[in-house]
This record gives C-alpha cells, structure tokens and sequence, in this order.
C-alpha cells in the first residue's frame, strides 16, 4: 500500500534528514524572527501559489477507477484515506475567519502551549498534517512543544517511523506510549502530564489549524479560568474539503447525553451586543480542540480516569467547568478544522454501549444530581451498568463547593432540552414546568380536534403542546382544543388521542413525582 511504501521511503531518508536538521533548524530560526505575513508568503504556505488535491481546502476527486480501491481504504479509518494520502501534508487553507478577526491585535506577552494530540491506530497523513498544521500556523514563540500520545496503536509506521519523522521537524515533538490500550481520556491525561507548557492545548489526532487559531484563544486564557474552543470547521470525509464551521452554533446536550450543536440563543447575542468576534459563551464543548491553563486543569481535577476509551468526558469537564466556577468559551476567532465521521473505525474492547454508558453514568451520577433521571428514564437498561467508583470524583465536587445541576440548567443552559422545573418524570414523559408533556426535545402535540396527537419538536410557544394536569380528576386536558387525552379513541386503537373530557375511563393519568419542582 501507498503509505508503507511512503514509510519506507521515509525510513531511507531519515540519513539525509539528519544533515538537513542542521539546515532546517537554521532556516527556521531565521523564520522565527520573519513577522507573520512573511512567513505566509512562503511557497507552500497560505496564500502560496499550489495546485495541489486538496489545496486552499478544495475537494479531492477520486478518478472512477480508483473508486473500488478508495471504499476498500475507506474502512480503514472511515473516512476517505485515498484522498488524504493524494493531500500534501502542509496543504494551504483558506481563511475563513470573520472579517472583525483578521486585524485583531493580541498582547506579545501570551502564555505559551503544549499541543497534546493523542491516537490509536490513526492515519499517517491526517495524523501528520494535524502536526503540519499546528508548526505552519502557529507562532512559533508561543509553541512551547507538541506532545502525540500512542494509545497503543498496532500500525507500524505509527513506531519508529514516525519518531524518525518528528524528529525532523522545527518545533519539539515528542512521541508518548500508553502501555495498554487506555482509551482517550487517560492518553490525554499521560499527554498532559508529560508537557511542559503553561497552556494545554488537545486537539484530535486528524485536525487541520487555520491561519490566527493559536492567538485569540491564548489571549483569552490570560483570563482566570476560562477554557476555550476554536469554532471546529468541517473536513468532508469524503473528499477532505474544508468547510467554515458557523459561529452561530453553541454546544448543548440532549437526554441521552449526547453532545450536539444548537444555534447560538438570542440572549448570548445580546450579551456580546451582536459582535459575532467575541466569544460566545458555550454550555458544552464538542470535546477534542480545547486550550486550558495548566494550573487550573489541575486545579479543577483534570480529567475523570475512570472512564474508559471514548465518550462522556467532554460533558463531564464542561459540566465541572461551568458548575465549579470557570467559564468554558467559544473563541469565534480561532477556526480549527476536523475530520467528522459516520462511524468510529476502531474497536471498544468490552463493548461500545456498556464503554459509553459506564462513562455516562460516572458523569451524571457526580454532577446532574436529580437530573440524572432524564438520561436514566430515556436510556432503558443503563441503571443496570456498573459505573465503578465515583468517591474520588465526588470528593473532588465537595472540595471545590461546586453549585448544584439546577444552577447550571438556570444560568448557563437555560434553553436546555432539560426542563429546569418539572411536575413528574415518569417511564416515559416529563410534565414540565411550562406544561409541556416531553421527551427529550419533543413534545406531544394537537393540531385538531379528536387527535392524533404526536411528538413534534418543542416549540416553547404553549398553544397547541400546552397540557393542564388535573390532579384530581386525573386528566389532562390539552388546552387549546379543551379535549382530554385519551388512551383510545376507538375502543380497538391503542394510538392516543384526545376526545372530549367526557370518557373518564380512559382518560385518567397517573403522573408519577420522580422530583417533587420548588415552588413555581
Ligand atoms: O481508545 C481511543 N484512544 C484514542 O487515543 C479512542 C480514541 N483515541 C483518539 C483518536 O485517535 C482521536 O484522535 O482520541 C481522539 C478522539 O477520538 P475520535 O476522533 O474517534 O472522536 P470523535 O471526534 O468522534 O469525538 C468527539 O467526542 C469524543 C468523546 O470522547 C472526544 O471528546 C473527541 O475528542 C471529540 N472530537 C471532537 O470534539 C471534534 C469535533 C467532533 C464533534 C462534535
Ligand atoms: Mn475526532
């Protein structure tokens, strides 16, 4: 295949590249003292004529009779590594940054950063050009080093080869080995530990940097306890093109406690005075691309290593951000982009499920108080798994007085698919506060009289999802058509309804109080 043949070519040359070390080290430390614009002009560099595949984030086009090669490599990483390999490693991006970004001036005294970018079995050319990325358009005063970590990955060019490659290159990068197959978390946790930089900076391991990213999000580390995400553009994983992520979306969650993007709300708008440049204040991050000082990720207690391989930390960090005082942000001016999947190409030994739910549980089990029944009540079977010990990550929530859920819900999240005041939580629906009868972001809803009734998305407008709760004729009665809800409109149909309030045999519900809500 292409890429061992590439490693062996790699191998062959490592000779010569000792000498040009000498000369690349030369060359460079003269670049360190070229001002930006300079550095950009360098062939190869933004703004550098290349027609490459790939080039300024333009799509690659796999010829037809390549096709059947390029689904086979397709599975090897689940993204189209056939067009990543035709990719330069230091291809040109285009900048995609607002225009209020380009001329923002950043104090020359930033905190300087270690990039820890932590792998298992990933592939050389994304992997690398994550690595190209980062050196090409970073200033290299404030790279303090780029540290990979292995979690036990079994390519071998991902073995000495690439020690050999790195070696080569002008900014120090180490290579770190996990032992065992550790799972994502506790690599970042080794990666962490080992580097050296004020400011930690993760990024996954198939990521591209765009012109400015590093700046604004150190400069605005310099403010106590706030941790920063770029805005993550998109890589196709089909073709590798780039596409500019909006600086419209925020990160939110939803009952099952899966990450997911929602549109920026009015108030955070209002709050920046509609300057789309200013960071925007962000419930959750997405996970991978984040910078933190180095103290304070100590501080508020790293990582949990408990959890295993992948999932549940990038809510349980934001969570502990947010309700232990920091503030977790999106700087708008910073655009890094990644490779998004359909599907993940490696294994979860011991099973995905069991993997993420264990993860899930350690998270809401030490930060979503009552809450946590909303991902109970949504994920049937998750009670049943063993989420190990939780004393020290609790402990963790005592010692540094962190606020309860429900502040979290009210003041940072409060367009959270998670009602903050609720009537019941039962098997299957939540009464809300607003009178909503809801699961997850759905709510059931009339639009005529005599039914059907359906889960449509919430809306938050009352009308036609509005539902008063009769506790002592037990109904509900959807208010706008002043109907009942009723388990059958024909006596053989098991589909709800609503009909007249006059069938009261079949329109009694019995709401179940999980959490009895303050007063309202
Ligand atoms: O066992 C593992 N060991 C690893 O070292 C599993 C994974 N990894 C590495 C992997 O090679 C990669 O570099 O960990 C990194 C992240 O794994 P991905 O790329 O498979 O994860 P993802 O991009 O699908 O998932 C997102 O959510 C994860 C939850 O655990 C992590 O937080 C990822 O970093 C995160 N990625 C992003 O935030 C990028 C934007 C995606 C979105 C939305
Ligand atoms: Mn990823």
């Amino acid at each position: 295949m292409r890429r061992f043949a590439y490693c062996k070519v790699v191998l062959a040359t490592s000779l010569v590249w000792v000498m040009l070390d000498m000369f690349i080290l030369l060359y460079f430390s003269e670049c360190n003292k070229c001002d930006d614009k300079k550095e950009r002009g360098l062939p190869g560099r933004d703004g550098g004529p290349r027609d490459g595949p790939g080039e300024g984030g333009k799509p690659v086009v796999i010829p037809k009779e390549n096709q059947e090669k390029m689904k086979e490599m397709f599975k090897i990483n689940q993204f189209n590594l056939m067009a990543s390999e035709m990719i330069a490693l230091n291809r040109t991006l285009p900048d995609v940054r607002l225009e209020g970004c380009k001329n923002k001036l950043y104090p020359d005294n930033l905190p300087r950063t270690s990039v820890v970018i932590v792998f298992h079995n990933e592939a050389w050319s994304t992997l690398l050009r994550t690595v190209h990325s980062v050196i090409d358009r970073s200033p290299h005063t404030l790279l303090e080093e780029i540290v990979l970590v292995d979690d036990a990955s079994e390519r071998d060019f991902l073995k000495r080869p690439l020690e050999q490659y790195v070696r080569r290159l002008e900014i120090p990068v180490r290579v770190v080995r996990m032992e065992q197959r550790s799972g994502l978390i506790r690599a970042r946790l080794k990666g962490a530990s080992l580097s050296t930089g004020q400011v930690i900076t993760f990024l996954d391991a198939h990521c591209e940097c765009t012109i400015g990213w590093l700046e604004p999000l150190l400069a605005r580390i310099k403010q106590d306890k706030t941790v920063v995400c770029p805005i993550i553009d998109v890589i196709s994983d089909d073709t590798f093109e780039y596409m500019a992520g909006s600086d419209m979306t925020y990160g939110g969650f939803n009952w099952k406690l899966n990450f997911r993007w929602y549109p920026v709300p009015q108030r955070e708008m209002d709050r920046r005075k509609g300057d789309r440049t200013l960071p925007v204040r962000t419930p959750t991050m997405a996970g991978g691309l984040f910078s933190i000082d180095r103290d304070y990720f100590q501080e508020i207690g790293t990582y949990d290593a408990g959890m295993d391989i992948w999932g549940g930390e990038n809510l349980e960090i934001s969570f502990r951000i947010w309700q232990c005082g920091g503030t977790l942000e999106i700087v708008t001016c910073s655009h890094v982009g990644h490779v998004f999947r359909k599907a993940t190409p490696y294994t979860f030994p011991g099973g995905t499920g069991q993997i993420i739910n264990k993860n899930n549980r350690r998270l809401a089990e030490v930060w979503m108080d009552e809450f946590k029944n909303f991902f109970y009540i949504i994920s049937p079977g998750v009670t049943k798994v063993d989420y190990g010990d939780i004393t020290s990550r609790s402990a963790l929530r005592q010692k540094l007085q962190c606020k309860p859920f429900s502040w979290y819900l009210e003041n940072v999240y409060p367009d959270s698919q998670i009602p903050r005041h609720y009537y019941s939580l039962g098997e299957v629906f939540s009464y809300t506060a607003n009178k909503e009868i809801r699961t997850d972001d759905l709510c059931l809803d009339v639009s005529k009289l005599n039914g059907p009734v359906m889960m449509l998305k919430c809306h938050h407008l009352k009308g036609n999802q509005l539902w008063e709760y009769d506790p002592v004729k037990l109904t509900l009665i959807h208010v706008n058509s002043n109907q009942c809800l009723d388990k059958a409109s024909e006596e053989d149909s098991q589909v709800p309804s609503v009909r007249d309030c006059t069938h009261t045999r079949f329109q009694q519900w019995l709401l179940r109080n999980v959490t009895l809500p303050e007063v309202f």
